[in-house]
């Protein structure tokens, strides 16, 4: 058979000349792997071939406290998963180093200055001991920059059609395509629990999710009664309450049948999502009048 395939100057699939990185790791070093591997958003729309080779590739580096990782206009070389520690993010504003948040024994950075060749736009400095996985500059491009042209061809004209992402150009849209990873659930799922810390926004790309809460201010209402308070389909988003108000989550999140979300962390969404900020909290004070309109109070939803 003739495989008549479209040409896209995106995918070089020519680089298979270079040499496949292997590690080699203990069952102990590959099982803390696994697991700090299991959530990171950049992995999860990986074949299971690539992330397998992605995990070969990996090795372990230990931190002492003030150890930088990670130096703002540096050369990038390598992409780093947190196995454990507490990780400040400082970036520079004006000569002056701020921090602009953390990462807390999970998640992932270094991914900018490898997809896009510019210089690292962050510090990155160990508060304490702790224990990371490095991917080198080289594995990350033949395998998850390689990935990010299929990712774009599977989602740019779904990103399009989220209401939310218009008053985005297309190149930062695309950039959100860059870093989101893509989720299912079965139905009944529990997506996000009420209480919980939060660390991700979602898009609802397939199925439906349902939000409940729990009020604690209803009197003659038993604390552990969830209420049904509003629905998300295609094109809609959740979980972004959280991450504005830099509150728990307020509500808990089912998926109703078999239901697929793009999922973005917490700094991609504070680097990428500010020009979206003021549909959002349009859209959050509603909340709070619902909130009023159903509970006769908006106590559980300070904003
Ligand atoms: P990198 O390769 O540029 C620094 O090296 C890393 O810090 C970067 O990849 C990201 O993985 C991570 N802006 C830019 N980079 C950030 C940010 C960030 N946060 C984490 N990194 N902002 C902070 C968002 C909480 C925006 C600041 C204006
Ligand atoms: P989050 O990060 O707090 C739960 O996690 C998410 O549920 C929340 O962000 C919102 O995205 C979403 N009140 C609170 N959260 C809501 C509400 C809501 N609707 C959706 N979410 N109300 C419903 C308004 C129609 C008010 C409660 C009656």
């Amino acid at each position: 058979a003739v495989c008549a395939e479209a040409y896209d100057p995106d995918d070089e699939s020519d680089d298979n000349s270079q040499p496949q990185v292997v590690n080699p790791k203990t069952d102990e070093q590959r099982r803390r792997l696994q697991d700090a591997c299991k959530d990171i958003l950049l992995f999860k729309t990986l074949e299971k071939e690539q992330f397998s080779e992605v995990l070969d590739a990996m090795f372990e580096v230990q931190v002492k406290p003030q150890d930088h990782i990670i130096d703002q206009g540096d050369d990038g070389d390598n992409f780093y998963v947190i196995d454990k520690g507490v990780y400040d993010i400082f970036v520079a504003k004006d000569g002056v180093s701020v921090c602009v948040g953390k990462y807390n024994n999970k998640g992932s950075f270094g991914e900018l200055a490898l997809m896009y060749n510019t210089p690292r736009a962050a510090t990155i400095v160990a508060t304490e001991e702790g224990t990371l996985w490095g991917l080198d500059r080289a594995t990350f491009h033949r395998l998850i920059v390689k990935n990010n042209a299929k990712k774009r061809r599977l989602y740019e004209a779904f990103i399009e059609c989220v209401p939310l992402l218009n008053c985005l150009e297309l190149s930062e849209r695309m950039k959100i395509v860059d870093v989101l990873g893509v989720r299912t659930f079965n139905d009944g799922d529990r997506i996000i629990a009420q209480g919980d810390r939060a660390e991700c926004f979602y898009i609802v790309e397939t199925g439906e999710v349902k939000i409940l809460i729990k009020t604690k201010t209803k009197v003659n209402q038993q604390d552990n009664t969830e209420v049904e308070v509003a629905r998300c389909s295609r094109g809609q988003y959740f979980g972004e309450l959280a991450l504005v108000n830099n509150k728990p989550r307020a509500a808990s999140v089912y998926a109703v049948g078999e239901t697929k979300c793009l999922v973005i962390d917490i700094q991609a969404f504070e680097r990428l999502l500010g020009p979206c900020m003021d549909i959002m909290k349009r859209n959050i004070s509603q909340y709070e009048d619902q909130l009023v309109a159903l509970f006769g109070s908006s106590d559980d939803l300070k904003l």
